[in-house]
């Protein structure tokens, strides 16, 4: 659904093969359960073998786990590594959270407590909290960060699909936390302009229409 310049699919891809390998020990373990609950019943094996270990078996165990984990790790990596290296470039917002709500300062000095992004344009947020430590989360970017009041976190997506999409907090952070919630408006860029004009548009007459009244600083600044 989001595109291949970012790291969406890499999240994507560690997810199924994480899913993939838990299916299949899932379904192995539960055969061998039933198998061994029948074989070893007190019925066909009355007496019981004290088995003092099995060297092959013992190294199986190891090594296939650590295998399997190392690849988790892999396909995790991949992404983890885009994530965190945002395009130069990329528009900048800081996003303060505080108990109990988000807001969103862009490079002219807007603030809105929802954040609006163009569509297919690389979006870097820098990450910072007001009090005590929140998580900022995006489900269908995919990524989710968090925000700290002693360290400047940061992220960054690119968003090709027009739309408004839930921002939610992912660490408790008090009374309100599950409360703690806006959106992401991803527009046109040609609607993100017009809006940026209205926001910036100095206060005119009534009368006048408000975008013709700016054309001078209308623009965002990259
Ligand atoms: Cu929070």
């Amino acid at each position: 659904m989001f595109n291949e310049t970012n790291y969406v699919d890499s999240v994507n891809n560690a997810f199924y093969f994480i899913v993939a390998i838990s299916t299949v020990l899932l379904i192995v373990v539960t055969f061998l359960m039933l198998y061994f609950v029948w074989k070893y019943s007190a019925k066909r094996n009355p007496k019981a073998t004290n088995i003092e270990g099995n060297m092959t078996l013992e190294v199986l165990w190891t090594v296939i786990p650590l295998i399997l984990v190392g690849g988790m790790f892999w396909y995790g990596y991949l992404g983890y590594e885009i994530s965190a290296t945002p395009p130069e470039n990329s528009m900048v917002v800081t996003v303060t959270g505080q108990m109990w709500k988000w807001n969103f300062e862009y490079e002219n000095g807007i603030k809105t407590d929802t954040l609006y992004v163009p569509v297919n344009k690389p979006v870097k947020l820098d990450l910072v909290s007001l009090d005590v430590n929140h998580s900022f989360y995006v489900p269908v970017f995919r990524f989710k960060r968090d925000v700290l009041p002693n360290k400047n976190n940061s992220i960054w997506f690119q968003p090709d699909q027009i739309g408004s999409f839930d921002i939610a907090c992912a660490e408790y952070c008090g009374t309100d936390h599950w409360n703690m919630y806006t959106k992401v408006v991803v527009m046109e860029q040609k609607d993100y302009d017009t809006w940026i004009a209205l926001m910036t548009a100095p206060v005119v007459d009534e009368t006048e229409p408000l975008i013709q009244a700016d054309t001078t600083n209308g623009k965002p600044n990259n």
